[in-house]
């Protein structure tokens, strides 16, 4: 693999790459719309990821390029950046513009070159780890010294402004610190993480890429965003609460009638409730109770498809046909409005469920969804 990505570099840039660096992608396993909300997640990094390939050029310009995609830009190197119609370049550009911003040194040239095998439109973070595989490899080239923690508030800052997403912090931090085996219990309040080992004994942990075509996934993202802000501040008349996660369940029963709209409302509620699931989950995982585990992913999914309103036909459907024998739970991951589900399958039930799911959704839906088993591996890393 990386061998024929440096032929691809040097038949592309007519040199070797001097630095490679690959990201990975994530699953969470459960805490969904959480993260903007000061609350808590469950991620995992993947196998899948990018591969990131660079050598400093002598001619002021960032060149990015990806195999994945024909776009590719070439960028004059500046004290300020704007975002380009070319989508996918506003991630390593805005991870460049906010290093620019920070670093005291001399930022040069880079030819680069980005190659991933997350699958697109995934809802498995191929964006961040983008990011990620930029932030680490600009901080390397240009001695920027910074903790990976900065790099992946810089990452955040750089999604929020520059590319115009109001994401929360569960993406770039995952993909920098997952761990194999592992899964994070993430506070994104203290922006801290527990580790969780990921013993799944019996069960095999699969991806469900619906397959579906993501459109207005931003828009919608954003409007969710707005609403959880509209549901604090009304709650803020009677409290000096910072974060909609600060709440448990039972004091937001106390609180909604300051929530008039009902749509609100089930936002506000989907987000309280979904944080306590979190703990929950990572307590059921800790001592490798696959059962309450997969009940909690099961209960989140109703939630993000009756309160937040995220999940979509493919998704539930997805979900609907995982209520069977030797599945332990299942839910959409991710933002949702497409994208992919996760499910908890029993190793002897695998064969059956892929088979069963394949052939229900492609009758229901015309298409198949795509599987495949989640490895968890380590976060960022120069290779
Ligand atoms: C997307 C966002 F990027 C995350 O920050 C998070 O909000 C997630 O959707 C939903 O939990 O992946």
């Amino acid at each position: 693999m990386i061998e024929s990505l440096k032929e691809e570099f040097k038949r592309i840039y007519k040199e070797t790459p001097q630095y490679i660096f690959f990201a990975p992608g994530r699953v969470n396993l459960i805490g969904e719309h959480t993260d903007y909300n000061g609350g808590m997640a469950l991620p995992a990094a993947i196998s899948q990821g990018t591969w990131l390939l660079v050598s400093p050029n002598n001619k002021n310009k960032f060149v990015l390029r990806t195999l994945n995609l024909d776009d590719y830009a070439e960028v004059l190197v500046s004290p300020h950046y704007r975002p380009t119609n070319i989508a996918w370049v506003n991630y390593p550009l805005g991870l460049i513009s906010r290093f620019t911003q920070e670093a005291s040194g001399n930022i040069s040239g880079l030819n680069m070159l980005f190659s991933g095998n997350i699958p697109q439109g995934a809802g498995l973070s191929s964006s961040a780890s983008i990011e990620m595989a930029t932030a680490l490899a600009l901080n390397r080239i240009f001695q920027g010294g910074l903790e990976k923690i900065e790099l992946v508030k810089m990452a955040l800052e750089a999604e929020n402004n520059f590319v115009g997403v109001n994401c929360g912090i569960l993406d770039q931090y995952a993909v920098t610190f997952g761990e194999k085996d592992t899964a994070l219990a993430l506070d994104c309040s203290t922006v801290t993480h527990r580790p969780v080992p990921c013993k799944l004994g019996e069960y095999t942990l699969l991806v469900i890429n619906t397959n579906k075509s993501r459109s207005l996934t931003e828009s919608k993202y954003n409007e969710r965003f707005a609403q959880c802000r509209e549901a604090l501040s009304l709650l803020q008349q009677e409290s000096s609460l910072q974060s909609l996660c600060e709440l448990s369940p039972a004091q937001f029963e106390n609180l909604q009638y300051l929530i008039p709209d009902p749509v609100i409302a089930r936002r506000a509620r989907h987000v309280v409730e979904e944080n306590a699931r979190v703990n929950l989950a990572a307590n059921a995982l800790n001592k490798g109770d696959i059962e309450l585990l997969g009940q909690l992913m099961f209960d989140s999914h109703a939630s993000l498809r009756e309160l937040y309103e995220v999940t979509g036909r493919e998704l539930d459907l997805i979900v609907e046909l995982s209520q069977r024998k030797g599945v332990a739970g299942a839910r959409m991951t991710g933002a949702g409005f497409g994208g992919s589900a996760i499910a908890l399958v029993h190793q002897a039930e695998l064969k059956n469920y892929c088979c069963h799911l394949i052939k229900a959704y492609e009758k229901v839906i015309g298409y198949e969804p795509q599987i495949f088993p989640v490895k968890i591996e380590g976060g960022v890393r120069q290779l």
